[in-house]
Protein backbone atom coordinates (compact mmCIF):
# COMPACT_ATOMS: atom_id res chain seq x y z
CA UNK A 1 0.00 0.00 0.00
CA UNK A 2 1.19 3.26 -0.43
CA UNK A 3 -0.39 6.47 1.14
CA UNK A 4 -0.08 9.44 -0.56
CA UNK A 5 1.73 12.20 1.01
CA UNK A 6 -0.30 15.05 2.99
CA UNK A 7 0.08 17.61 0.16
CA UNK A 8 0.22 15.31 -2.62
CA UNK A 9 -3.69 14.04 -1.32
CA UNK A 10 -4.44 18.09 -0.41
CA UNK A 11 -3.36 18.92 -4.00
CA UNK A 12 -6.25 16.33 -5.39
CA UNK A 13 -8.59 18.79 -3.94
CA UNK A 14 -7.94 21.60 -6.51
CA UNK A 15 -10.72 20.64 -8.77
CA UNK A 16 -13.95 19.45 -7.85
CA UNK A 17 -16.41 17.33 -10.49
CA UNK A 18 -20.10 17.44 -10.18
CA UNK A 19 -21.49 14.36 -9.19
CA UNK A 20 -23.68 14.26 -11.78
CA UNK A 21 -21.13 15.25 -14.66
CA UNK A 22 -21.60 12.98 -17.74
CA UNK A 23 -19.93 9.61 -17.79
CA UNK A 24 -18.22 10.51 -21.29
CA UNK A 25 -17.65 14.20 -20.23
CA UNK A 26 -15.42 13.92 -17.29
CA UNK A 27 -12.52 16.04 -17.94
CA UNK A 28 -9.26 14.37 -19.75
CA UNK A 29 -6.42 16.63 -18.80
CA UNK A 30 -5.01 16.90 -15.42
CA UNK A 31 -5.66 19.92 -12.91
CA UNK A 32 -3.55 22.89 -13.31
CA UNK A 33 -1.53 24.01 -10.14
CA UNK A 34 -1.42 20.82 -8.42
CA UNK A 35 2.40 21.09 -7.88
CA UNK A 36 5.17 19.08 -7.24
CA UNK A 37 4.02 16.97 -4.95
CA UNK A 38 1.30 15.20 -6.54
CA UNK A 39 3.55 15.20 -10.46
CA UNK A 40 6.59 12.90 -7.73
CA UNK A 41 3.74 10.87 -6.11
CA UNK A 42 2.24 10.16 -10.04
CA UNK A 43 6.06 9.77 -11.03
CA UNK A 44 6.38 6.36 -8.29
CA UNK A 45 3.01 5.41 -9.15
CA UNK A 46 3.78 4.89 -13.11
CA UNK A 47 7.24 3.57 -12.02
CA UNK A 48 5.71 1.03 -10.06
CA UNK A 49 3.18 -0.31 -12.48
CA UNK A 50 5.38 0.31 -15.87
CA UNK A 51 8.53 -1.31 -14.13
CA UNK A 52 8.00 -2.95 -11.13
CA UNK A 53 5.32 -4.98 -9.91
CA UNK A 54 3.35 -4.06 -11.93
CA UNK A 55 0.38 -2.65 -9.70
CA UNK A 56 -0.22 -0.25 -6.85
CA UNK A 57 -2.59 0.35 -4.32
CA UNK A 58 -2.99 3.99 -3.67
CA UNK A 59 -4.34 5.19 -0.43
CA UNK A 60 -5.39 9.05 -1.18
CA UNK A 61 -5.73 9.56 2.61
CA UNK A 62 -9.45 10.87 1.49
CA UNK A 63 -11.63 8.34 2.88
CA UNK A 64 -13.27 11.12 5.40
CA UNK A 65 -14.84 13.41 2.40
CA UNK A 66 -18.28 12.88 0.73
CA UNK A 67 -18.61 10.96 -2.37
CA UNK A 68 -18.60 14.01 -4.77
CA UNK A 69 -15.04 15.28 -3.23
CA UNK A 70 -13.75 12.02 -3.09
CA UNK A 71 -14.42 10.84 -6.90
CA UNK A 72 -13.20 14.25 -7.73
CA UNK A 73 -9.85 13.51 -6.02
CA UNK A 74 -9.63 9.85 -7.60
CA UNK A 75 -10.09 11.41 -10.68
CA UNK A 76 -7.58 14.04 -10.23
CA UNK A 77 -4.96 11.76 -9.43
CA UNK A 78 -6.12 9.64 -12.57
CA UNK A 79 -5.69 12.49 -14.80
CA UNK A 80 -2.67 13.42 -13.30
CA UNK A 81 -1.02 9.80 -14.03
CA UNK A 82 -2.72 9.22 -17.42
CA UNK A 83 -4.56 10.21 -19.93
CA UNK A 84 -7.61 8.35 -19.79
CA UNK A 85 -9.36 6.40 -22.64
CA UNK A 86 -13.33 5.60 -23.03
CA UNK A 87 -14.36 2.27 -21.89
CA UNK A 88 -17.17 1.77 -24.30
CA UNK A 89 -17.90 2.69 -27.74
CA UNK A 90 -20.59 5.22 -26.14
CA UNK A 91 -17.58 7.06 -24.54
CA UNK A 92 -17.82 6.71 -20.86
CA UNK A 93 -14.61 7.98 -19.09
CA UNK A 94 -15.57 7.27 -15.63
CA UNK A 95 -17.60 4.03 -14.79
CA UNK A 96 -19.42 2.91 -11.81
CA UNK A 97 -19.12 -0.84 -10.87
CA UNK A 98 -21.41 -2.11 -8.77
CA UNK A 99 -24.34 -4.52 -9.08
CA UNK A 100 -27.27 -2.74 -10.75
CA UNK A 101 -30.62 -4.19 -11.28
CA UNK A 102 -30.88 -2.72 -14.57
CA UNK A 103 -30.30 -5.46 -17.36
CA UNK A 104 -26.68 -5.01 -19.15
CA UNK A 105 -25.50 -5.21 -22.40
CA UNK A 106 -22.42 -8.28 -22.53
CA UNK A 107 -20.16 -5.69 -22.95
CA UNK A 108 -20.83 -4.63 -19.50
CA UNK A 109 -22.04 -7.34 -17.61
CA UNK A 110 -19.47 -7.66 -15.54
CA UNK A 111 -19.00 -4.48 -13.94
CA UNK A 112 -22.50 -4.22 -13.34
CA UNK A 113 -23.31 -7.62 -11.62
CA UNK A 114 -21.74 -9.92 -8.86
CA UNK A 115 -20.26 -12.37 -11.03
CA UNK A 116 -16.97 -13.69 -10.32
CA UNK A 117 -13.98 -15.15 -11.97
CA UNK A 118 -14.35 -14.56 -15.41
CA UNK A 119 -10.89 -12.99 -15.81
CA UNK A 120 -9.90 -10.92 -18.40
CA UNK A 121 -8.23 -7.80 -19.48
CA UNK A 122 -9.68 -4.63 -19.65
CA UNK A 123 -10.62 -3.01 -23.11
CA UNK A 124 -10.38 -5.55 -25.64
CA UNK A 125 -13.51 -4.28 -28.07
CA UNK A 126 -11.95 -0.98 -27.97
CA UNK A 127 -9.67 0.36 -30.43
CA UNK A 128 -7.61 1.66 -28.08
CA UNK A 129 -6.88 -0.80 -25.01
CA UNK A 130 -5.87 1.10 -21.57
CA UNK A 131 -2.14 0.84 -20.45
CA UNK A 132 -3.69 1.25 -16.94
CA UNK A 133 -6.73 0.61 -15.26
CA UNK A 134 -7.93 1.84 -12.44
CA UNK A 135 -10.58 0.84 -9.50
CA UNK A 136 -11.43 3.16 -7.23
CA UNK A 137 -13.32 2.54 -3.75
CA UNK A 138 -16.07 4.21 -2.15
CA UNK A 139 -17.31 1.20 -0.36
CA UNK A 140 -16.36 -2.35 0.27
CA UNK A 141 -18.71 -5.18 0.36
CA UNK A 142 -19.64 -6.91 3.96
CA UNK A 143 -17.82 -9.60 2.88
CA UNK A 144 -15.55 -10.67 -0.10
CA UNK A 145 -15.10 -8.64 -3.23
CA UNK A 146 -11.67 -9.20 -3.52
CA UNK A 147 -10.17 -7.98 -7.06
CA UNK A 148 -7.67 -10.17 -7.99
CA UNK A 149 -5.05 -9.81 -10.21
CA UNK A 150 -2.58 -12.92 -11.97
CA UNK A 151 0.99 -11.43 -13.61
CA UNK A 152 0.58 -12.68 -17.08
CA UNK A 153 4.62 -13.21 -16.63
CA UNK A 154 4.46 -16.16 -13.83
CA UNK A 155 1.45 -17.71 -15.90
CA UNK A 156 3.36 -17.70 -19.42
CA UNK A 157 6.57 -18.88 -17.36
CA UNK A 158 4.52 -21.73 -15.73
CA UNK A 159 3.00 -22.68 -19.10
CA UNK A 160 6.78 -22.71 -20.66
CA UNK A 161 7.56 -25.39 -18.23
CA UNK A 162 4.63 -27.15 -17.50
CA UNK A 163 2.72 -27.04 -20.49
CA UNK A 164 4.45 -25.21 -23.73
CA UNK A 165 2.35 -26.92 -26.27
CA UNK A 166 -0.62 -24.53 -25.08
CA UNK A 167 1.41 -21.19 -26.23
CA UNK A 168 1.14 -21.58 -30.01
CA UNK A 169 -2.69 -20.95 -29.52
CA UNK A 170 -2.20 -18.16 -27.27
CA UNK A 171 0.19 -16.35 -29.77
CA UNK A 172 -2.51 -16.87 -32.95
CA UNK A 173 -4.97 -14.20 -33.35
CA UNK A 174 -8.19 -14.40 -32.27
CA UNK A 175 -11.28 -12.58 -32.94
CA UNK A 176 -13.17 -10.63 -29.91
CA UNK A 177 -16.85 -9.60 -30.09
CA UNK A 178 -19.52 -8.70 -27.12
CA UNK A 179 -22.24 -9.95 -29.25
CA UNK A 180 -24.17 -7.10 -28.54
CA UNK A 181 -24.46 -5.16 -31.59
CA UNK A 182 -23.60 -6.79 -34.45
CA UNK A 183 -22.40 -3.27 -36.07
CA UNK A 184 -19.75 -3.13 -33.46
CA UNK A 185 -16.80 -4.53 -35.44
CA UNK A 186 -14.94 -7.99 -34.62
CA UNK A 187 -11.62 -6.83 -32.87
CA UNK A 188 -8.78 -9.01 -33.56
CA UNK A 189 -5.55 -9.67 -31.13
CA UNK A 190 -3.33 -12.33 -29.69
CA UNK A 191 -3.99 -13.46 -26.45
CA UNK A 192 0.04 -13.02 -25.94
CA UNK A 193 2.22 -10.96 -27.86
CA UNK A 194 5.49 -8.60 -27.34
CA UNK A 195 5.77 -5.48 -27.69
CA UNK A 196 9.70 -5.20 -27.45
CA UNK A 197 10.81 -6.70 -24.05
CA UNK A 198 6.98 -6.59 -22.59
CA UNK A 199 4.17 -9.17 -22.76
CA UNK A 200 0.99 -8.00 -24.14
CA UNK A 201 -2.05 -9.83 -23.16
CA UNK A 202 -5.81 -9.72 -24.52
CA UNK A 203 -8.37 -11.77 -22.46
CA UNK A 204 -11.35 -12.38 -22.29
CA UNK A 205 -13.04 -15.88 -23.06
CA UNK A 206 -16.81 -15.63 -23.89
CA UNK A 207 -15.67 -12.31 -26.16
CA UNK A 208 -13.31 -15.19 -28.00
CA UNK A 209 -16.11 -17.24 -28.15
CA UNK A 210 -18.45 -14.67 -29.46
CA UNK A 211 -15.96 -13.63 -32.34
CA UNK A 212 -16.05 -16.97 -33.48
CA UNK A 213 -19.53 -17.56 -33.56
CA UNK A 214 -20.04 -14.09 -35.05
CA UNK A 215 -17.21 -15.22 -38.08
CA UNK A 216 -19.17 -18.80 -38.23
CA UNK A 217 -16.65 -20.88 -36.74
CA UNK A 218 -15.92 -23.37 -34.71
CA UNK A 219 -13.10 -22.85 -32.46
CA UNK A 220 -10.17 -25.74 -32.60
CA UNK A 221 -9.78 -27.61 -30.62
CA UNK A 222 -5.91 -26.86 -29.82
CA UNK A 223 -7.23 -23.62 -28.83
CA UNK A 224 -9.99 -24.57 -26.44
CA UNK A 225 -7.51 -27.11 -24.84
CA UNK A 226 -4.91 -24.14 -24.69
CA UNK A 227 -7.63 -21.89 -22.78
CA UNK A 228 -8.65 -24.29 -20.62
CA UNK A 229 -4.90 -24.78 -19.24
CA UNK A 230 -4.77 -21.04 -19.21
CA UNK A 231 -7.57 -20.97 -16.96
CA UNK A 232 -6.68 -23.60 -14.36
CA UNK A 233 -3.25 -21.74 -13.98
CA UNK A 234 -5.32 -18.67 -13.58
CA UNK A 235 -7.32 -20.34 -11.00
CA UNK A 236 -4.28 -20.99 -8.97
CA UNK A 237 -4.73 -19.68 -5.79
CA UNK A 238 -0.51 -19.46 -5.39
CA UNK A 239 -0.81 -17.04 -8.79
CA UNK A 240 -3.41 -14.96 -7.31
CA UNK A 241 -3.20 -11.61 -5.62
CA UNK A 242 -6.74 -10.75 -4.00
CA UNK A 243 -6.51 -7.32 -3.05
CA UNK A 244 -9.46 -5.43 -0.98
CA UNK A 245 -10.07 -1.96 -2.29
CA UNK A 246 -11.50 0.00 0.76
CA UNK A 247 -13.30 3.44 0.94
CA UNK A 248 -10.30 6.13 -0.25
CA UNK A 249 -7.92 3.38 -1.83
CA UNK A 250 -7.37 2.97 -5.64
CA UNK A 251 -6.12 0.17 -7.21
CA UNK A 252 -3.76 0.35 -10.21
CA UNK A 253 -2.30 -2.12 -12.53
CA UNK A 254 -0.62 -2.52 -16.02
CA UNK A 255 -3.27 -3.82 -17.84
CA UNK A 256 -1.44 -5.73 -20.94
CA UNK A 257 0.22 -7.61 -17.85
CA UNK A 258 -2.21 -8.26 -15.34
CA UNK A 259 -6.07 -10.86 -15.70
CA UNK A 260 -8.19 -9.95 -13.08
CA UNK A 261 -11.66 -10.89 -11.72
CA UNK A 262 -12.87 -10.76 -8.47
CA UNK A 263 -14.09 -12.93 -5.41
CA UNK A 264 -17.47 -13.27 -4.30
CA UNK A 265 -18.82 -11.10 -2.27
CA UNK A 266 -22.05 -10.29 -0.01
CA UNK A 267 -23.90 -6.80 0.38
CA UNK A 268 -26.12 -6.51 3.21
CA UNK A 269 -25.19 -3.73 4.99
CA UNK A 270 -22.61 -2.64 3.01
CA UNK A 271 -22.82 -2.20 -0.97
CA UNK A 272 -19.95 -2.97 -2.91
CA UNK A 273 -19.68 0.16 -5.01
CA UNK A 274 -16.31 1.09 -7.08
CA UNK A 275 -15.26 3.55 -9.73
CA UNK A 276 -13.44 2.50 -12.60
CA UNK A 277 -11.01 4.50 -15.38
CA UNK A 278 -9.30 3.12 -18.08
CA UNK A 279 -5.77 5.33 -19.15
CA UNK A 280 -2.83 5.85 -21.53
CA UNK A 281 0.78 6.64 -20.49
CA UNK A 282 2.09 9.13 -20.30
CA UNK A 283 -0.59 12.01 -19.32
CA UNK A 284 -1.72 14.70 -21.94
O1 LIG B 1 -15.16 -5.77 -9.60
C1 LIG B 1 -13.95 -5.92 -9.77
O2 LIG B 1 -13.15 -6.04 -8.83
C2 LIG B 1 -13.41 -5.97 -11.17
C3 LIG B 1 -14.39 -5.43 -12.17
C4 LIG B 1 -13.89 -5.55 -13.55
O3 LIG B 1 -12.91 -6.18 -13.82
C5 LIG B 1 -14.56 -4.85 -14.64
O4 LIG B 1 -15.62 -4.26 -14.43
O5 LIG B 1 -14.01 -4.88 -15.76
FE1 LIG C 1 -12.09 -5.58 -15.72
Amino acid sequence: MYRLPEDASAALLTREIPADQPLDAWPTRAPSGTGEALDAACAHIAHEIRENQGWLMVDTGLAGLGDELLCSAVWNLFTTLSRPVPQYRTGELFYPVEVSGAPALASSHYSSSNLTGGFHTDGTLLDVAPHVAMLASLSAADEGGETVLVDAVRLVEVLTERAPEHLPPLEEVQPFHSGDSAEDPVMLHPILSRSGSRLEVHYLRRYIEQGHALQGRAMDDKLVAALDVWDEFIADPLLQTPVLIDRGQVLLWDNFRFVHGRTPFTEHRSRRRLRRAYGLFPAA
